[in-house]
C-alpha cells in the first residue's frame, strides 16, 4: 500500500507550512502511515493529468490502492478514520471530532483566508481600507467563540483529535498577521500542536521539498 500526496514543487509559502499538504502530511505522520510525494508545477496542475486527481487543478491530491481523493479535509477524515491517535472510537466523541474539522474548515477558514488574502494580495485596492476592518471584526468574531470553548483545555475535545489538527492547520495561517497574541490561549493552542513531533516530522519533509526547489534553481 503506497500512499502518494500531490504537492507544490515549490511552493509560495517558502516552506513555512501553510499550504494545504501539510495537515494531510501532519495527519499521516499521526497516523504513523508512510507516503510519497509528487511535486506538481503550477502548469502542471492545471494538466488533465492532475486534474483527473483533483479536479479544480490545485493541491493536495491523496492516491492509494487505486483510491484518488482531493479536499484537504477529506483526505484527513480519511486517514483518521484508520487511527486512533485522530478519531476515537467511542462515538460521540468521534462525531465531535469529526464536527470540528468540519468546523475547522467551514466555520473558522473563511474569514482566516478572507482576512489574510486581502492583506496579502488587495492592499493596493482602492476599497482595501475600508473592507479590512469589516473582515477584522468578522474574524475576530469567530476567534473570540473559539477561544472561549477552548478555555484552558488543551485540546478541544479533551484528547488531541484531527479536529484539533485541521482547527491548529487553519489557525497557523495568522501566524504573520500578529493576530493571535490577543488570543494567547489560541497562540497556545497552536504551540502545542507545532510541538507534537508528529507536527514536526511532517513541517521538516515540507520544507526539505522548498529547500530543495531552491537549491536546484539557484
Ligand atoms: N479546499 C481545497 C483543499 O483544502 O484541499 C483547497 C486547495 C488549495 O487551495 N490549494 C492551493 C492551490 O493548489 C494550495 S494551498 N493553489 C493553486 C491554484 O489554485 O492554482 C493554499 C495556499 C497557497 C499558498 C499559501 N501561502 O503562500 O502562504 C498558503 C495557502
Amino acid at each position: 500500500m503506497t500512499i502518494t500526496l500531490s504537492v507544490f514543487a515549490q511552493s509560495p509559502d517558502r516552506g513555512r507550512g501553510l499550504a494545504r499538504d501539510m495537515g494531510v502530511r501532519w495527519a499521516l505522520e499521526e497516523a504513523g502511515l508512510p507516503y510519497e510525494v509528487r511535486l506538481v508545477s503550477f502548469a502542471a496542475m492545471k494538466e488533465p493529468a492532475h486534474l483527473a486527481r483533483q479536479p479544480f487543478g490545485q493541491i493536495p491530491s491523496y492516491e492509494e490502492n487505486g483510491l484518488v481523493l482531493f479536499e484537504s479535509g477529506a483526505i484527513v477524515l480519511h486517514v483518521a478514520e484508520r487511527a486512533p491517535a485522530l478519531l476515537p472510537d467511542e462515538p460521540h466523541a468521534r462525531a465531535q471530532a469529526i464536527a470540528w474539522i468540519f468546523a475547522a474548515l467551514s466555520t473558522l477558514e473563511p474569514p482566516v483566508v478572507e482576512f489574510t488574502m486581502a492583506a496579502l494580495f488587495e492592499k493596493d485596492q482602492p476599497w482595501y481600507e475600508a473592507r479590512q476592518p469589516m473582515l477584522e471584526t468578522r474574524l475576530r468574531a469567530r476567534l473570540g467563540q473559539l477561544d472561549a470553548r477552548l478555555g484552558d483545555d488543551d485540546w478541544l475535545g479533551g484528547s488531541f483529535s484531527a479536529g484539533d489538527l485541521m482547527t491548529i492547520t487553519v489557525l497557523r495561517r495568522l501566524g504573520s498577521t500578529g493576530l493571535l497574541a490577543d488570543y494567547p490561549r489560541l497562540a497556545a493552542y497552536v504551540a502545542r500542536g507545532e510541538a507534537r513531533p508528529a507536527f514536526q516530522r511532517a513541517f521538516a519533509a515540507q520544507l526539505a521539498v522548498f529547500t530543495r526547489s531552491q537549491a536546484a534553481s539557484g
